[in-house]
C-alpha cells in the first residue's frame, strides 16, 4: 500500500513536472514566434517606405488631414493626392483625423518615428501643438501647415504654411454686403444678423469672424443677433438654422462660413417655409464648391466667398524648393474671389470640386 501510493506520489510528481516544463516550452516558443514576426514585421514596413522611397528616389511626405467633414476638405485632400503623386516623384502618406486634435498629434509622431522626409498637416484648432512641433524639429523633420494656421509659441516650429486668408474672407462678406445693402437702398435700414460659424477654435472661423466683425462694427445698424457653431458640416449647420429660426423671426441676413452649414441652412429655411436668397432673406456662403455656385447661379445664395482648396501643387512647388536648398516665405496664400450671379456662370465649367 505504501509503495503503491509512493509510486503513484511519484507518478504525479514526475508528470507535473513534466506538464509544466511543456507549458514553459509552449509559453516560451509563443513568446519567441510573438517577438520575432513583430520585429519582422517592423522592419519589413520600415523597409516597405524605406525601401520604396530609396529605390525610386521618392521624397517621403506624411499628411494628416483633420477629417472629410466637408465637400471642400474632399477637394482639398484630393489635390494634395494629385500634385503628391509617385509620377511626380513623392511617396505619400495621408492620415484622416476624423476630427480629432489627438489623433493628428498621434499621426504626426507616426510619421517622425517613421523618419519622414516631410510632415504637412491641416490643424483642427489652433492651440495645442507646441509639444508634438519640438519633437519634430528635435527629429530634424521639417513642418508645413496646409489650410489652416497656429498659434506656436515660436514659430520657428514650423518651416512655412500654406492657405487661404480666413480673415480676409470674412471681410470681404461683409463688404459684399455693404455694397448690396447700399444697391437696395436699405444702407441705413436697421439689419439683423446670424453667423453660422465653423469648428470653434479653427483658425478660420476665428479669422472669419474677426473679418466680418470688423466691418460690421463700423455699421451702427447692423446687428449681429447671434453667432453658432455648425461645426462645418451641412447637419450641424441645419441644427444650428432651426435653432436660430426658432428663436427670431426677424432674420435679414444669414452668413455661412463654409457651404455644407448653408446646404443645411437651406433646408431648416424651406421646413419652415421662409424664402431666401433674391427674394428673401439674404444668404452669404464661404468656400464656392460648385454646388453652391449652382445655387449663385439660381440665385438662392447672394454671394459666394470663394475660399480655394487647390492647394497641392503650391505645396508641391514649395517642397521643391526646400529639396533644392532654396529659402521659402513664412506663408503663402492661394488666390480666391467673389461669385455672385452677375459673373458665375463662366466659372462653372471649370470647377471641379
Ligand atoms: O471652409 C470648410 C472646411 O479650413 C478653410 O474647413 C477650411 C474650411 C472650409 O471644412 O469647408
Amino acid at each position: 500500500m505504501k509503495r503503491y501510493s509512493r509510486n503513484i506520489k511519484n507518478y504525479f510528481r514526475e508528470n507535473t513536472f513534466r506538464t509544466v516544463m511543456w507549458g514553459f516550452g509552449v509559453i516560451g516558443l509563443l513568446l519567441f514566434m510573438l517577438i520575432f514576426s513583430s520585429i519582422f514585421r517592423s522592419i519589413s514596413y520600415e523597409r516597405g517606405i524605406a525601401g520604396k522611397s530609396e529605390e525610386k528616389d521618392l521624397i517621403v511626405v506624411g499628411f494628416s488631414q483633420l477629417g472629410s467633414e466637408s465637400v471642400w476638405r474632399t477637394a482639398n485632400t484630393a489635390s494634395v493626392q494629385r500634385a503628391l503623386s509617385e509620377e511626380e516623384g513623392f511617396y505619400l502618406m495621408t492620415s484622416n483625423a476624423r476630427q480629432k486634435q489627438e489623433n493628428q498629434i498621434k499621426a504626426i509622431r507616426n510619421f517622425i518615428s517613421q523618419q519622414v522626409d516631410y510632415i504637412v498637416f491641416a490643424p483642427i484648432t489652433s492651440e495645442g501643438w507646441d509639444t508634438v512641433l519640438k519633437e519634430a524639429k528635435d527629429a530634424g523633420i521639417p513642418v508645413i501647415l496646409l489650410d489652416r494656421t497656429i498659434n506656436a509659441s515660436d514659430s520657428d516650429l514650423y518651416t512655412c504654411s500654406i492657405g487661404t486668408d480666413s480673415r480676409r474672407e470674412g471681410e470681404w462678406a461683409a463688404k459684399w454686403l455693404e455694397m448690396h445693402l447700399k444697391r437696395k437702398g436699405m444702407q441705413n435700414q436697421d439689419i439683423n444678423i446670424v453667423v453660422l460659424q465653423g469648428t470653434k477654435g479653427a483658425s478660420v472661423q476665428i479669422g472669419r469672424t474677426i473679418g466680418f466683425d470688423a466691418i460690421a462694427d463700423k455699421h451702427e445698424n447692423w446687428h449681429i443677433l447671434e453667432q453658432i457653431s455648425g461645426e462645418f458640416t451641412t447637419a450641424k449647420g441645419k441644427e444650428a438654422m432651426s435653432y436660430l429660426l426658432r428663436k427670431y423671426d426677424d432674420i435679414d441676413v444669414i452668413v455661412s462660413q463654409n457651404d455644407d452649414m448653408t446646404f443645411g441652412a437651406i433646408e431648416a429655411l424651406d421646413e419652415a417655409r421662409i424664402s431666401y436668397g433674391e427674394n428673401g432673406t439674404i444668404l452669404i456662403s464661404i468656400d464656392a464648391v460648385y454646388n453652391a455656385l449652382e445655387l449663385v447661379e439660381k440665385g438662392v445664395i447672394n454671394a459666394d466667398i470663394e475660399c480655394n482648396p487647390e492647394q497641392g501643387d503650391l505645396l508641391k512647388e514649395v517642397i521643391l524648393r526646400m529639396e533644392a536648398g532654396e529659402e521659402v516665405n513664412k506663408r503663402y496664400d492661394v488666390e480666391e474671389m467673389i461669385f455672385t450671379k452677375e459673373n458665375v456662370s463662366q466659372y462653372m465649367d471649370s470647377r471641379t470640386y
